[in-house]
């Protein structure tokens, strides 16, 4: 995660960038008080406050709208060579972009928006001069890249929760094969089953060779069948 969002932020940056060369007026519309000012206090208290109050499907609008804000923050203060001020908006910005990942639903709504983004990037792309399509052209690739990312964790979660005792190669049967790997794995030569509780078949909540035993007994017939146990 802590890449996606390393990721997630180096769009926001392209993005700003892109903004940027829009137009000086709105980044710094965007930005209002910086760090440095006395003010600046009771903006991220407002900020907070707009986060905590917001309905549940416009928190992650909500959190991205603070972190572009932030976003423009930095972007304004580089410009004016002040960069000890510049990581102030930075450090929050980051702070908000976590509080993505601590969301219900977080990885469907950053596919959306990052979709909309990478729509919003293309239009871009055609209105801009030769020598500034590679530009827009890596911060959509970079934008892809996230989403990807995204897709392989949700199925990554996915195969995690929808696992079978005992199907320790995870070919969704539970045969011979599954007694070698459980073995191979014990003795080191293979990778560990993902998630490991594959291979708890007595449902102890420990892999050991008495799984061993016990799933080569339910093969043969004269045992029962693999269990899960209730771990942590
Ligand atoms: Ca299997
Ligand atoms: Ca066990």
């Amino acid at each position: 995660m802590r890449k996606t969002i390393a990721l997630l932020i180096a769009v926001l940056l392209v993005l700003a960038f892109a903004q940027l060369a829009e137009s000086q007026e709105t980044i710094e519309k965007q930005a209002g008080i910086t760090p440095g000012s006395i003010f600046y206090n009771f903006d991220i208290f407002f900020d907070e406050f707009k986060i905590l109050f917001s309905v549940p499907e416009k928190k992650a609008d909500v959190i991205i709208e603070v972190a572009n804000e932030r976003l423009a923050e930095e972007a304004v203060l580089i410009e004016k060579n002040k960069e000890q001020l510049s990581e102030q908006a930075e450090k929050q910005r980051i702070r908000q972009l976590k509080k993505l990942e601590t969301l219900n639903n977080p990885k469907t709504d950053l596919k959306e928006k990052i979709e909309k983004h990478i729509d919003r990037l293309e239009e871009v792309k055609e209105q801009v001069p030769e020598e500034s399509k590679d530009s827009i052209e890596n911060a959509i690739t970079a934008s892809s890249k996230v989403i990807e990312k995204i897709e392989a964790t949700s199925i990554k979660s996915a195969q995690k929760t929808s696992w079978k005792s005992g199907d320790l190669n995870a070919d969704s049967l539970i045969d011979d094969r599954d007694t070698k790997y459980l073995l191979n794995y014990l003795q080191g030569n293979v990778e560990e089953p993902n998630p490991i509780l594959r291979g708890d078949v007595n449902g102890n909540c420990v892999v050991n060779i008495a799984d061993v035993v016990y799933l080569n007994s339910y093969l043969k017939s004269n045992g029962s069948a693999p269990v899960k146990g209730v771990c942590r």
